[in-house]
């Protein structure tokens, strides 16, 4: 089943949980949406063009929900419902975040130029939110700026919006609390136009940027700090991060957004793309040149077009270094080389606070800056890696993960900056079955020990390759039981 009809089934799947007299029949939705459902693809077409409807092709956000509407007449209501989550960014690191209906970011919301919406934000968070709807153009009184357009939202409290949209492009959603922005309070909120931009795409993706700086065994970030070592696209590091699966030769689009602390540069392989658009809209062709990294500041989104024209596993990545790791570690300069923090240790010791002289000296400056990584934690004996080639196989019987065997160099120790990417004194560890996925299905053995932080892949793929991942989906799909936070059609 294409990813489009897989959309559509879910959406009406949990647009149809309440049996309500002004729910539409699965039929007249799909109608209603314009998305063509009652139309069958004929063999061998692109998944976009369903004969008879050119309408735009429904975003995916890998890794995040879809929010389900009702209809209300002609007004298409959504219900986003801000609260503390679980997110599980890597496997077995769970944290504590806030977001929307279960998800952070929260769930995407799609929408048609110049449809009329309702939001129900309700707000079970244990301080006040607001809820701001970033480059809508909208009335003042809608516009969820705190204090100044209307008062924040009460703990327990609801505030309705509603407005006519006319615009269309990657727009969002996010807590105009600066604190809460910083813990997930973000969600996708994409306005398609009526007739799809030419040249038409045929897959349409979203990922959504985020950073947390989160303390080793503690599961609340720390919002105030400027330093980050968990970098997240749609909520997942690397390698947790489900690739994009495209057929080659398929037009593409990817929808960028930011907002954290960071600007980040978006690179992908093997392929040039044109920026086709900003968190302001669509821009004119006129203005698209070739490139394959794009700046996306914070508070910005950045739309990028290319055609899949080159098979394989394409790395799709910010290009920022260190965000390209997931619990940035200190294994930098000659403190790793030397006997570090030992456990057990109190908080002065075992956090890495310095001790005594100069944070500049000789002793000291090299370990500054890094208090976040692997080398604060408690459970290594040593700060970084200053273990011998002999013990690095110390993770090999951990079920799932894979340690090949030390490959450094016997003088490794004596060359000044090694470590720099050997890990344990030994190559990347994989964990390629802990995160098997069906969009993982054929990468490289190995991939994931080399995947971390705001990294994922566009795989551009031959039929038969994509037609067996889509296959693998749509068996997990009908597994799966995510409806726990979806819309359930709750009165006050
Ligand atoms: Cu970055």
């Amino acid at each position: 089943m294409s990813s489009r009809r897989t959309f559509l089934r879910n959406f009406l799947a949990g647009a149809g949980i309440f049996a309500s007299a002004k729910v539409l029949s699965a039929q007249d939705m799909q109608l209603s949406q314009g998305m063509g459902g009652t139309q069958m693809k004929r063999k061998g077409q692109s998944e976009a063009s369903v004969q008879g409807h050119d309408i735009p092709v429904p975003v995916q956000t890998p890794d995040a929900p879809d929010l389900p509407f009702r209809l209300d007449g002609n007004i298409k209501e959504f219900h986003l419902i801000a609260e503390p989550v679980k997110q599980e960014i890597v496997l077995g690191r769970v944290v504590d975040l806030w977001g929307y209906n279960g998800s952070a970011p929260g769930p995407t919301i799609q929408i048609t130029k110049g449809d009329r919406v309702r939001i129900i934000v309700d707000n079970h968070l244990p301080e006040a939110t607001s809820m701001h709807w970033h480059g809508f153009e909208v009335p003042n009184d809608m516009d969820g700026s705190p204090g100044s357009s209307q008062d924040p939202i009460a703990p327990g409290g609801r505030f309705v919006y509603e407005f006519t949209l006319n615009q269309e492009g990657t727009y969002f959603y996010h807590a105009h609390m600066a604190m809460q922005e910083m813990i997930g309070m973000i969600g996708a909120f994409i306005m398609h136009p009526k007739e799809p931009h030419k040249p038409r795409v045929d897959k349409d993706f979203v990922i959504l940027m985020q950073e947390y700086a989160i303390l080793p065994n503690i599961s609340v970030p720390n919002s105030m700090n400027m330093e980050f070592n968990w970098l997240t696209f749609n909520g997942k590091s690397g390698p947790a991060t489900t690739p994009l699966i495209v057929r080659h030769g398929e037009r593409v689009r990817i929808r960028l957004i930011n907002l954290g602390m960071d600007h980040h540069p978006i690179h992908l392989h093997g392929h040039q793309f044109v920026i086709t658009g900003t968190e302001g809209g669509r821009q004119p062709e006129s203005t698209w040149g070739p490139g394959n990294t794009v700046l996306v500041g914070v508070a910005q989104s950045r739309d990028v077009e290319f055609v899949a024209n080159n098979p394989g596993d394409w790395m799709l990545h910010c290009h920022l270094p260190h965000h390209m790791m997931n619990q940035m570690s200190s294994n930098v300069g000659p403190m790793s080389r030397r006997m570090g923090i030992p456990a057990g240790e109190g908080m002065e010791q075992g956090m890495g606070i310095l001790r005594g002289g100069s944070p500049t000296s000789d002793e000291n400056g090299p370990s500054l800056g890094r208090g976040l990584g692997v080398g604060s934690t408690a459970e290594q004996a040593i700060s970084n890696s200053p273990l011998k080639a002999g013990s690095a196989m110390q993770h090999q019987d951990m079920p799932g993960m894979q340690m090949p065997a030390p490959d450094v160099s016997k003088n490794a120790n004596s060359v000044p900056g090694f470590p720099q990417d050997a890990f344990m004194e030994g190559p990347m560890m994989a964990m390629d079955e802990m995160v098997d996925k069906p969009e993982n299905y054929g990468l490289r053995p190995g991939w994931s020990g080399f995947t971390a932080g705001m990294m994922t892949f566009v795989r551009v793929l031959p039929p038969d390759k994509y037609d067996h991942i889509m296959n693998l989906q749509q068996k997990q799909k009908g597994k799966k039981t995510d409806a726990k936070h979806a819309w359930d059609g709750a009165q006050p």
